[in-house]
């Protein structure tokens, strides 16, 4: 199985701006730990993350030839992008929504998800455990 891992905009910041919310773990150590676990589950995982909104359609788009789903932390699109639910759901893979936070806890504004409702599962909460909790799901989802 083939994964792609999408981190949204602003996650370059993780590790430096806001630990208390976010934790201390760079980007780097989150996709180490999801590399480690990929690797202990047999599957194959690349990584793309982006500022912009239209590059991630675009990378949907076309990474989807090639994977067979896609593990996602859309950030602050989870709250306002109907196109990013619109790529997910043209290209006709599962994909797992991933937040570090408890968006259920937090302001208003992020509680609602405009991909939760489509996605194969969502893992919210957990910081960086999220993203491990939800490479188990969507694999197992794949299997
Ligand atoms: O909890 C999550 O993973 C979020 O997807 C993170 C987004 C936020 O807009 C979502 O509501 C929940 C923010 C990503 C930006 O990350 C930062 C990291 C450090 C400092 C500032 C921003």
């Amino acid at each position: 199985m083939r994964v792609a891992v999408i981190h949204g905009p602003n996650l370059r910041l993780l590790g430096r701006r806001e630990p208390e919310v976010y934790g201390t773990d760079t980007l780097d150590d989150i996709e180490a730990a999801i590399s480690g676990l990929a690797a202990e589950l047999g599957a194959e995982v690349e990584f793309f993350q982006s500022n912009h909104e239209g590059r991630i359609l675009d990378f949907v788009d076309e990474a989807s030839g090639r994977v067979d789903g896609f593990l996602i932390n859309p950030g602050a699109l989870t709250h306002t992008s109907v196109a990013l639910r619109d790529a997910l759901l043209g290209v006709d893979r599962p994909f797992v929504e991933v937040h570090l936070s408890n968006t259920a806890g937090r302001e208003p504004f992020r509680r609602h998800s405009y991909l939760s409702d489509v996605a194969a599962g969502v893992v919210f909460g957990f910081g960086p455990e999220s993203y491990l909790l939800g490479l188990r799901g969507l694999l197992r989802a794949l299997d």
